[in-house]
């Protein structure tokens, strides 16, 4: 490893480095948490992996532009599973353990209005039939006669047997997951129920942060050390119709709230289209462009593409020799190349996650909203329909 990169690897691993460095005590680079060499290998089969996720996709798009023809002005947040499909593709092929683990079963709190993804899987495992889908949405007076009605948001009593947890209004799956932890570590304390290895899983927005109930406990799932409670923020950089951050980066910011509270956070920025780059940066040019990019140039990019890039982003002399002989569409490759769409990565993530102890992880994944569609419409989709 080059030196500027092992030093970047042990400031991010060592608390000893912020100690001496108090200004930057709450923010490690840019950077994946877990450089390339720490990644375990993949133990599936990538490329059925994605195409299950981008028919997933598919399916969730077309159920909810369905439903906004039978009904007008339904709704859907249509771009919002795009963004976390994979998150949940590793998690579901991986690693969540259902009922049949017994005690060491995992109890997982779906993103709320990421709910058509989910739906999409229920009817690809035939837990769901294309009538189901007919009625997203219409759990009140399903219209297609033969299908149960489908609710907008994950909830226990519209759809017994199906959700588990109801995570909507943005912010009560984050903090009804922290309680869950606690509650199952009090049991176990008390010898009233034998101690697991289950994990309490919360998926969440980047915009979500912005409810008090989603921030308002995390002190006190550090304070009891739920090292049985893992967080996974889709970093899509957007919340309903605009930037999350425009000015800034919304990763570094939640990676100063979790750390500051107590959290163990694991960062899965960039994908694996920016490993060789990396690797060859070895004077730290592209890590410092990295420090200065904010999300509102990020999005600029995923819009626009390699040729935008390789005018603004790679913009000194190091910089454009880090790229020369690169084509355009290599450069577009990178515009898409975020870590909460690579499997490899995410993977390594939830590994690093699962066996960490002594507190609660957060994993802050970037994603694109929408992605998997044309890119033209990308970022500056609006994204509920
Ligand atoms: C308490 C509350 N306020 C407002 C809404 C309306 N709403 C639904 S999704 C959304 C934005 C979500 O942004 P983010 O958490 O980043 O999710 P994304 O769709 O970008 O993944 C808002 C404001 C809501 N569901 N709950
Ligand atoms: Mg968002």
């Amino acid at each position: 490893m080059s030196g500027w990169r092992s030093f970047c690897a042990f400031w991010t691993s060592t608390s000893t480095c912020r100690a001496f460095f108090p200004q930057n005590r709450l923010n490690a680079p840019y950077l994946n948490t877990l450089p390339k060499e720490k990644e375990p290998p993949y133990p599936g089969d990538l490329e059925l992996e994605r195409r299950i996720a981008n028919i997933l996709r598919w399916n969730a798009a077309m159920m909810v532009t369905r439903a906004n023809k039978r009904a007008e002005g339904i709704g859907g947040h249509i771009a919002t599973y795009a963004s976390i499909a994979e998150l949940y593709e590793v998690g579901f092929n991986h690693f969540f353990r259902g009922p049949e683990a017994g005690l060491d079963r995992d109890l997982v709190f779906f993103q709320g209005h990421a709910s058509p993804g989910n739906y999409a899987r229920a009817f690809l495992e035939g837990r769901l039939r294309e009538e189901d889908l007919e009625n997203f949405r219409r759990e009140v007076h399903p219209p297609v006669p033969g299908g149960r009605g489908l609710s907008s948001y994950p909830h226990p009593w519209l759809m017994p047997g199906f959700w588990e947890f109801p995570t909507v209004s943005m912010g009560l799956g984050p903090i009804q997951a922290i309680y869950q932890a606690r509650f199952m570590r009090y049991l176990e304390d008390r010898g009233l129920k034998p101690k697991s290895s289950a994990k309490v899983w919360a998926f969440l927005g980047d915009g979500e942060h912005d409810e008090p109930e989603t921030v308002g406990a995390l002190h006190l799932a550090a304070r009891e050390n739920l090292d049985n409670l893992i967080f996974v923020v889709n970093c899509n950089l957007q919340r309903l119709d605009g930037p999350v951050r425009g000015n800034s980066k919304v990763i570094q910011e939640l990676e100063r709230l979790y750390r500051g509270a107590g959290w163990h956070v694991i960062k899965v920025v960039w994908g694996s289209a920016w490993d060789a780059l990396l690797a060859k940066d070895t004077e730290g040019h592209l890590l410092r462009r990295f420090e200065a990019l904010v999300d509102g140039e990020s999005q600029r990019y995923a819009a626009f593409g390699g040729k935008e890039l390789r005018e603004r982003f790679f913009n000194t002399p190091e910089l454009k020799k880090l790229i020369e002989g690169m084509t355009d569409e290599e450069l577009t490759e990178l515009t898409r190349s975020r870590g909460g769409h690579d499997m490899v990565k995410i993977y390594a993530a939830y590994k690093a996650a699962v066996e960490h102890q002594g507190s609660p992880v957060v994993i802050l994944a970037r994603t694109i909203k929408a992605t998997g569609w044309a890119p033209r419409s990308w970022p500056r989709t609006w994204p509920t329909r």
